[in-house]
């Protein structure tokens, strides 16, 4: 299998995050994911490694705010032209706006800052905005490769994206995430047929929602942890169901807390009941390992066998399918997870 991974999300490595109750903690999104997802895949030799291509920013624009994409390119060095004796390791805003008219951007940075960041867990830092680029430009690569391959009648291929992103909207950052590399990756594969982009990771793609909320010829799904008591709170409600033109192209499916894997399995059933209902040209995942039970962020209880079970229920789609990297925080376990995730996917090439 095809796998798109760049080095780059290394210049990304903010030193601590904000956690409940205010905490200063070492950021649990670190570059220690990817080195253990990496050796995990080379023990393998049907893993095939490669860099990303440069795609421009114009299919990163098609699905983020073009203001919020300058504001994330140059808010570091803004940051640190600051005349002031704040320690300044990271950009974090401390003040922010109440939802509503969003009419007004402040001019001065931490104004922006509050506006574009919508939660104490993404800080900027010098190479955040290189990092998401890169992640960004492993999905489209990913996603140009499952297009393109022709002689082979259901590609797939694995986008290592660090930074994640589906926590990123269409102008915020939130979450670990600052470019949603999968909904990049969905909005230029919607050029080329219908496209269904499904969200595994156990917190809801809430950014993705946004991206998407509009839009019916991407039918976004997420399965995760109910929103109603974990992160991002907001949304990944069930009747969340998109609106406009996008009525009834959006559905979440909230887990109760400690679902196993027949409870969760169970919902994924119906998720792959609207998929191909659909009829999709594409598929894109967003994948994340933190449904597993011995996450340091999750709270439901899926084994590794039953990830395994996931990634064979998606593969017998036999769709078209792009898997891109998004949580996943028990180091330990993220690389054996992430293998037995994609294993189903090894298909032949006939
Ligand atoms: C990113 B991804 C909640 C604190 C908020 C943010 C979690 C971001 C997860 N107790 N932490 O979806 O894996
Ligand atoms: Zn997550």
């Amino acid at each position: 299998m095809k796998v798109f991974y760049s080095t780059t999300h290394r210049q990304h490595a903010p030193p601590f995050e904000i956690f409940d109750g205010g905490e200063k903690i070492t950021n649990f999104e670190m570059p220690e994911r990817m080195e253990r997802i990496l050796s995990a895949l080379r023990a393998d030799d049907r893993y095939e490694i490669a860099p990303p291509a440069d795609f421009g920013l114009e299919p990163i624009r098609a699905v983020h705010d073009r203001s919020y994409l300058d504001f994330l390119r140059t808010a570091f060095d803004e940051w640190l032209a600051e005349d002031t004796d704040y320690e300044r390791t990271a950009l974090l805003p401390a003040t922010f706006p109440l939802p509503g008219p969003r009419g007004h951007v402040p001019a001065t940075l931490l104004g922006r800052a509050g506006y574009y960041m919508t939660d104490l867990s993404a800080p900027i830092v010098a190479g955040t905005y290189a990092a998401a680029l890169a992640a960004a430009n492993c999905a489209l690569s990913g996603a140009q490769f499952i297009a393109n391959s022709s002689f082979n009648l259901h590609p797939s291929s694995f986008a290592l994206c660090r930074p994640p992103g589906h926590h990123a909207g269409r102008a915020n950052c939130a979450g670990y995430c600052y470019i949603n590399n999968a909904a990049v990756a969905a909005g230029w594969l919607a050029q080329l047929g219908r496209v269904v982009l499904l969200d595994i990771d156990y917190h809801a793609g809430n950014g993705t929602q946004d991206i998407f909320y509009e839009r019916a010829d991407v039918l976004t799904l997420s399965i995760h942890a109910d929103p109603n008591f974990e992160y991002p709170y907001y949304s990944g409600y069930a009747d969340q169901t998109g609106a406009g033109a996008g009525l009834g192209f959006h559905q979440n499916y909230p887990l109760p807390l400690g679902t196993d894997d027949a409870a969760y399995l169970a919902t994924l059933e119906k998720a792959i009941e609207r998929i191909s209902a659909f009829h999709p040209s594409f598929l894109v995942i967003s994948a994340g390992m933190d449904i597993y039970g011995e996450d340091p962020l999750g709270r439901i209880r899926i084994t590794r066998e039953g990830i395994r079970q996931i990634g064979q229920k998606i593969a017998a789609l036999n769709l078209p399918t792009l898997a891109v990297m998004e949580g996943g925080y028990n180091n330990e376990a993220l690389g054996l997870n992430v293998c037995a995730f994609l294993e189903a996917f090894h298909r032949e090439t006939p």
